[in-house]
């Protein structure tokens, strides 16, 4: 973005609701414990921690809750509450990371920025780095499960329009959203993502072409239009031999470089405003290997680097 914010605001939202599995409220902790601030500060940014969001004090709204979405009232209230705040902290100027957290987290913090950046004529891209598509609505779903309806809820799909009661709905136009490494869609779900023409990059692709070509392309899209990304990074997007500690495991995932090696090219891109790290879930973990995973990652994003660059990147573009 356009001067590079040097101040990063962590932000916890320790959710497990939306999942099946209990345990992802654990994960802001283990983020903090893997040493996710004293890398960052390492990387020259300064750090400043909001600590953990609660929702113990939000007064619950008076919409009917839809048939088919488990803990409705309890993810309304977190949405509710990390859109106010999400907004808020992006209004100082700092950077957000969204420290999960189920990935409901993300129908509130991807509201705050799009609303955040649409206020300053600016367009939010969400790059949605997950093994599902999380494209369901309370129509579509099998389980149930809210943190399989965020994507869709952010680009407006209807089913969940009370969510955010009276608070404003930035959504995102399904056009600037780009899933990443999916290997796990439902049928109904395929459906509803065809007809509206959500571009999926799957394991697939990601085999035949490589990482490097299909990130460009996201981050070639989000320049042209002078816009901002928001990564939405789902931890089971990584295949299951690096990263155990998820309750939702699909094999055939991202390997360890090739994850590193996308958020190397995310930092050169110079576009990222601010991430989601959600569904780790610290009690499936195996003595803090995913959630020490993860921070690495978020290293990358942020401008670790193996060797000097100094340019940042000698690859030529891919054409369309
Ligand atoms: N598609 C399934 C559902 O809607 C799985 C979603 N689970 C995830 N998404 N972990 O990232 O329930
Ligand atoms: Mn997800
Ligand atoms: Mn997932
Ligand atoms: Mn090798």
């Amino acid at each position: 973005i356009a001067d590079r914010a040097r101040r990063i605001a962590l932000l916890g939202a320790p959710i497990d609701m939306g999942a099946s599995q209990r345990g992802t409220l654990m994960g802001p902790a283990a983020l903090r414990t893997a040493g996710l601030a004293t890398l960052l500060e390492s990387l020259d940014f300064e750090v400043v921690d909001y600590g953990d969001l609660s929702v113990a004090e939000v007064r619950d709204l008076a919409d009917t809750p839809p048939e088919k979405a488990n803990h409705y009232r309890e993810i309304q209230r977190w949405t509710r509450v990390l859109s106010r705040r999400g907004y808020e902290i992006a209004q100082t100027g700092a950077l957000p990371i969204f420290l999960g957290g189920d990935h409901t987290l993300s129908m509130g913090s991807v509201n705050a920025m799009a609303r955040h950046w649409r206020q300053r004529g600016r367009e939010l891209f969400v790059l949605w780095l997950d093994a599902h598509a999380d494209y369901n609505t309370p129509e579509t779903t099998i389980t149930a499960n809210m943190h399989g309806m965020s994507a869709a809820f952010l680009c407006g799909e209807p089913g969940l329009d009370g969510l955010l009661g009276d608070d404003p709905r930035a959504s995102v136009n399904p056009d600037k959203l780009d899933l990443f490494g999916a290997r796990s869609i439902d049928k109904l779900e395929k459906e509803l993502m065809r007809a509206r023409r959500i571009r999926v990059v799957d394991m697939r692709q990601i085999d035949e072409f490589g990482v490097a070509v299909l990130i460009r392309r996201v981050v070639e899209r989000v320049k042209a239009s002078n816009g901002v990304l928001h990564v939405s990074f789902d931890v089971d997007f990584l295949d299951p031999c690096v990263a155990p500690g998820v309750g939702t495991t699909v094999p055939g995932g991202a390997t360890y470089r090739e994850a590193h090696l996308i958020m190397e090219l995310l930092h050169d891109s110079g576009v990222v405003g601010s991430v989601d790290i959600v569904e780790l879930n610290p009690f499936l973990d195996e003595r803090g290997r995913t959630a020490r995973t993860a921070v690495e990652l978020i290293g990358s994003l942020f401008g670790q680097q193996v060797t000097d660059r100094p340019t940042p990147s000698n690859a030529i573009a891919p054409g369309e």
